[in-house]
Parts: structure tokens; C-alpha cells; sequence
């Protein structure tokens, strides 16, 4: 999958501003359960991160209320991929690295979301189905 954002530059550091562009794209956006591999690629100036949220019944993606931190609630996260060039948690992929984590998915809906400040109302999200 792959993480972007456009409009800025790495001279531009601290906070995305609201409304910047920022995009999360995965590929497929539905998969089998058992075990899932993400490997998450950012092709953006910024730094960003994949988080695994489950999905309420009848939610979409996108729907999540930010907080005055321009966060999301991490509550019930699956997995998190967020170290440059490795796996799992950490400080965040930054800019042209990558990072992967596996994860052991249930049937249901989920969301994949960068929660950096901003970033999930600039549009870092998208739903994963598991079947
Ligand atoms: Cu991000």
C-alpha cells in the first residue's frame, strides 16, 4: 500500500496543516482472514504511519470524530506499522522508506488510518474488508 501526500516539501516540518492533500491507498482492500502482511511504502514529503482500527457495523471509512489533537481514539488497534524500514511500531515511516507488520485478521471490517496530526481528516484512511 502506499502512503503519499502533495503540496509540501521537506522544508516544511510540525503539523499538516487541515486541509492539505493526503492520500492512503491500499491494494486489494479486501482479503482473506487469517494472517495479513501490510507493507506500507511512503512516497510522501511527510512523515506518516498505518494503523489497523476495527470498523464498527455499518461505519465507513472516514467517519471517525478527531479529536482537538487532530487525532483519532487508537482504541482496539490491531497493528501498527510505523518504523522506517522495519516492522511494527515506532516513531513514524518517513519520507521514501517503507514499513511492514503482520497481522492475524478475523472476518470483519477495518480501517487503515495514518493518525498523525491531521492526516486522518486530510484523508489518510480507507477501509479493509476480511471475508
Ligand atoms: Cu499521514
Amino acid at each position: 500500500m502506499t502512503l503519499g501526500d502533495m503540496g509540501m516539501n521537506t522544508t516544511m516540518g510540525g503539523t499538516a496543516p487541515a486541509g492539505a492533500q493526503m492520500m492512503l491507498q491500499a491494494t486489494p482492500v479486501s482479503v482473506p482472514a487469517g494472517q495479513v502482511s501490510f507493507v506500507v511504502d511512503n512516497r510522501g514529503w511527510r512523515t506518516h504511519e498505518l494503523i489497523i482500527l476495527p470498523l464498527d457495523a455499518g461505519a465507513g471509512a472516514g467517519q471517525r470524530t478527531v479529536g482537538a489533537d487532530g487525532k483519532v481514539t487508537e482504541d482496539g488497534a490491531l497493528g501498527e506499522a510505523s518504523t522506517s524500514c522495519g516492522n511494527g511500531a515506532g516513531d513514524g515511516i518517513t519520507s521514501g522508506s517503507a514499513s511492514w507488520v503482520n497481522v492475524t485478521l478475523p472476518a470483519g471490517h477495518y480501517e487503515m488510518v495514518c493518525n498523525l496530526a491531521n492526516h486522518y481528516s486530510d484523508g489518510m484512511h480507507q477501509e479493509l474488508d476480511v471475508s
